[in-house]
C-alpha cells in the first residue's frame, strides 16, 4: 500500500542513454514533459525537472543525461548531474537507477560509477528500475518457448550484479513502458509504493552528499571508464543472461 506524504520527494533518475530514463520519468508524472530518444543516440545534455502528483504522493522528478563522449563532455555531464541534485529542495530524495532489463547483469558496472558523484551512501536511497520488461520477455520466448519467471531471472544473476543489488536492499522494480491502461497504472502505484516506502524507511536521515576526495575510497571521476560499449554489454548480457535462463531450466530436471 503506498505511503502517501505531504513532503516532495525527489526522484532522480541515472543510467546510460538509451536505457528509458526520460519516458519512465514521463510515464511517472502522466506527461510527456521529457523528451524521449529513438536509441542509444544521446539526446538529453541538461538535467531538467519537473513535479507532479501521483497517487496522493507530490514528486518532483529529475531527467539526467547518461554519460558518453570524451573527457571534456564527461566532465560537462557530470558536472551538470551533480549540480541537478544540488539544485532540489533538501528534501525526501530516491535515485532511481534505470537500466534497460537485458542489461540486468551488468548493473554493477553500471552503476557504482555513480558513488564517484554522490558517494557510497547513495544506494541506501536507491531502487534500481529495469526498463524495457516487455522486450526481454518476447525475446526469452523466442530464444527459449516458455513465459520466464522474471524475478527468478533477477535472483539468479550473477554475483557482481547481486551485489549492486544487495547495495540497494533488494529494492528493484521491473518496467514495461510500453504498456497502457491498468497495467500501466499497476506498474507506476508498485513504483510509487517503492519510492513511498523507502522515503519512510530513511525518514530520520536526509541524503547527503560524500565529498570525494583523495582520501575517499570511491574511485574518483578521472579514474573511471565511462564508455559503455552497447554491443559487448547487449552481447554479453543475452548470453549471460541465457546461459542462466537454461542453467534454470536445466536444474528443474535435475
Ligand atoms: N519497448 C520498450 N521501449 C522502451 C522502454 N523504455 C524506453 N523505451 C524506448 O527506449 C528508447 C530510449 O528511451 P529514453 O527514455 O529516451 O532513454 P534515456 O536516454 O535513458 O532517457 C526510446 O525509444 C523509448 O521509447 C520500455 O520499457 N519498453
Ligand atoms: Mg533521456
Amino acid at each position: 500500500m503506498s505511503i502517501p506524504t505531504q513532503q516532495e520527494i525527489t526522484t532522480m533518475l541515472l543510467g546510460p542513454s538509451g536505457a528509458g530514463k526520460s519516458r519512465t520519468a514521463n510515464n511517472l508524472l502522466g506527461n510527456t514533459v521529457f523528451s524521449v530518444g529513438n536509441g542509444y543516440t544521446p539526446i538529453t545534455i541538461k538535467c531538467k525537472s519537473r513535479t507532479g502528483e501521483r497517487f496522493g504522493t507530490q514528486l518532483n522528478v529529475i531527467d539526467t543525461p547518461g554519460i558518453w563522449g570524451e573527457e571534456k563532455e564527461k566532465k560537462v555531464l557530470l558536472d551538470e548531474i551533480k549540480n541537478g541534485l544540488q539544485k532540489s529542495n533538501e528534501g525526501p530524495l530516491v535515485f532511481l537507477l534505470v537500466t534497460e532489463m537485458r542489461r540486468a547483469v551488468d548493473v554493477h558496472k553500471i552503476f557504482l560509477r555513480y558513488q564517484c558523484l554522490f558517494g557510497k551512501n547513495m544506494f541506501k536511497y536507491a531502487i534500481v528500475l529495469f526498463t524495457n520488461l516487455d522486450v526481454w520477455k518476447e525475446r526469452y520466448i523466442d530464444d527459449i518457448g516458455i513465459d520466464p519467471d522474471e524475478h527468478q531471472y533477477i535472483k539468479s544473476l550473477p554475483d557482481e550484479a547481486m551485489q549492486l543489488l544487495r547495495k540497494c536492499e533488494n529494492r528493484y522494480v521491473l518496467f514495461d513502458n510500453k504498456c497502457t491502461g491498468d497495467k500501466m497504472e499497476k506498474q507506476l502505484r508498485n513504483l510509487v509504493n517503492e519510492i513511498t516506502q523507502l522515503i519512510a524507511l530513511n525518514k530520520d536521515e536526509v541524503f547527503k552528499e560524500e565529498r570525494i576526495d583523495e582520501k575517499s575510497d570511491v574511485p574518483r571521476r578521472q579514474d573511471i571508464d565511462w564508455k559503455i560499449n552497447v554491443g559487448t554489454i547487449a552481447g554479453i548480457g543475452t548470453i549471460a543472461g541465457i546461459g542462466t535462463i537454461a542453467g534454470l531450466i536445466l536444474s528443474k530436471f535435475l
